[in-house]
């Protein structure tokens, strides 16, 4: 075990020296190499979960319990998380240390908690019935343990059908030396899916046709982008709970598959891509350096991953015309159908286009009748092209590569807006979704 990690520590220490170097030679930020910590993961539209110390155990509550999530504006859904958001918040730890994780169960019905991957004592592990009794409901348990591990895990009910309603969240292990190369960037993303009839706020876990995708408990366009610096090294975690494996892509940038579910890979091993499998309860890490400036999709190439919204019976809509509440059925509004009527809304489609079998594909799916650019606006999404919401639905958003100004005034929007949050109405409004 001493000689693995001995190794590890070896190649990254090589590896943290060219980076230094490399990084000194272009006279870039040079005040980040000088720390062994490792920067926090950022996980979008996400909270983390705080705690506090106690003899040097670090103290975190998590409260299993059901969520409103407002996963689009306007579309709000019925799920079970924890403290409040599904996926719960993230929970951040260093390797080596004490953790304690007072355990409430406010959901209706028994639940466990389960450490996926950690290397734990058994009693600890949340196997229910085999490890230990099902948490009741209004119950607490007590965990406890010490890690010794590193990397992208998290935490879940060993109980299935509960796993389908939202119940999921990160646990990112910090190594006690950083890895290098250094990230200047680090993000989580959780991979979810829900099969929700229109005008129906309940996912119905039985069901295998998914029609509502997230990434961090939101579908697109409301996910919001991650915002880089041209020239960052960044790290983007991925984890997949759900019935399906989704090959998340990125454009405009080659990166490396740097670690799993199980830590970090050896430098040795990394392997090129610009599309990575995250198969179901499974972690990948990747990592690349954001040279190419723009705003470049994320998002899972399953074709049926990239909607809101799409059921059998009534097609892909989420929005029509004049603003068709989300989730209402088609029969709610004065569409046309999809085989006859005239089409009179705000999409390009050609004089004959009823004529042609297979009409419509994408005509009314995405485009500019979608868009909903106002209804996400955020600091963010500042300086997207007019119109892009309209094409982002599903597990989709962006990598953001800005240069310093863009970079610069995006973060200056969002220092205003957390400024007015805390001079203004604290506490009313209903949740913070995000920073
Ligand atoms: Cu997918």
């Amino acid at each position: 075990m001493n000689g693995r990690r001995n190794f590890f520590r070896n190649i990254f220490s090589v590896g943290a020296g060219v980076a230094a170097a490399s990084k000194l030679a272009r006279g870039q930020r040079a005040e980040t190499e000088s720390t062994a910590q490792s920067l926090p993961v950022r996980t979008p539209d996400i909270k983390d979960l705080p705690f506090s110390l106690d003899n040097g155990v670090k103290v975190f509550h998590l409260i299993a319990e059901p969520v409103k999530q407002e996963i689009l504006p306007g579309k709000t859904i019925d799920l079970w998380g924890y403290n409040g958001s599904a996926p719960g918040p993230t929970i951040q730890v260093n390797q080596g240390d004490r953790v304690r994780i007072v355990f409430d169960n406010h959901l209706p019905e028994p639940t466990s908690m389960h450490w996926h991957g950690f290397e734990i004592p058994n009693e600890m592990d949340g196997a229910p019935g085999s490890s230990q009794d099902p948490v009741k409901p209004g119950g607490r348990f007590v965990y406890e343990f010490t890690l010794h591990q590193e990397g992208t895990y998290f935490y879940h009910p060993h109980m299935a059908m509960q796993e389908m309603i939202g119940m999921l969240g990160a646990f990112i292990m910090h190594p006690s030396v950083a890895r290098a190369p250094r990230v200047d960037r680090d993000f989580v993303i959780m991979l979810q899916e829900y099969a929700i009839l229109p005008n129906i706020s309940i996912p119905n876990t039985m069901n295998m046709e998914f029609n509502w995708l997230t990434f961090n408990g939101k579908a697109g366009p409301a996910i919001t982008p991650l915002i880089v610096r041209l020239g960052d090294r960044v790290r983007v975690r991925l984890i997949n709970l759900g019935m399906d494996h989704h090959p998340i892509h990125l454009h405009g940038h080659t990166f490396f598959i740097t670690g799993t579910e199980g830590g970090p890979i050896p430098q040795t091993l990394w392997y090129p891509g610009n599309t990575v499998l995250v198969g179901v309860a499974q972690a990948r890490d990747f990592e690349f350096v954001a040279n190419n400036p723009g705003d470049w999709m994320l998002h899972c190439h399953m074709p049926h991953h990239m909607m809101n919204q799409m059921t059998s019976t009534v097609g892909p809509m989420t929005r029509l015309g004049k603003g068709m509440p989300a989730g209402a059925g088609m029969e709610a509004h004065n569409m046309p159908g999809m085989d006859h009527g005239e089409m009179k809304m705000n999409v390009d489609v050609s004089p004959d286009a009823n004529s042609v079998p297979g009409f419509p594909q994408d005509a009314f799916m995405s485009g500019p009748m979608m868009a909903m650019d106002q209804m996400v606006a955020k600091p963010e999404n500042d300086g997207l092209r007019p119109g892009w919401s309209g094409f982002i639905q599903g597990m989709m958003t962006f990598v953001r590569v800005l240069p310093p100004d863009q970079y610069q005034r995006i973060m200056d929007f969002k220092a205003a807006q957390q400024a007015r949050r805390s001079n203004g109405n604290q506490g009313s409004g209903g949740r913070r979704h995000g920073e």
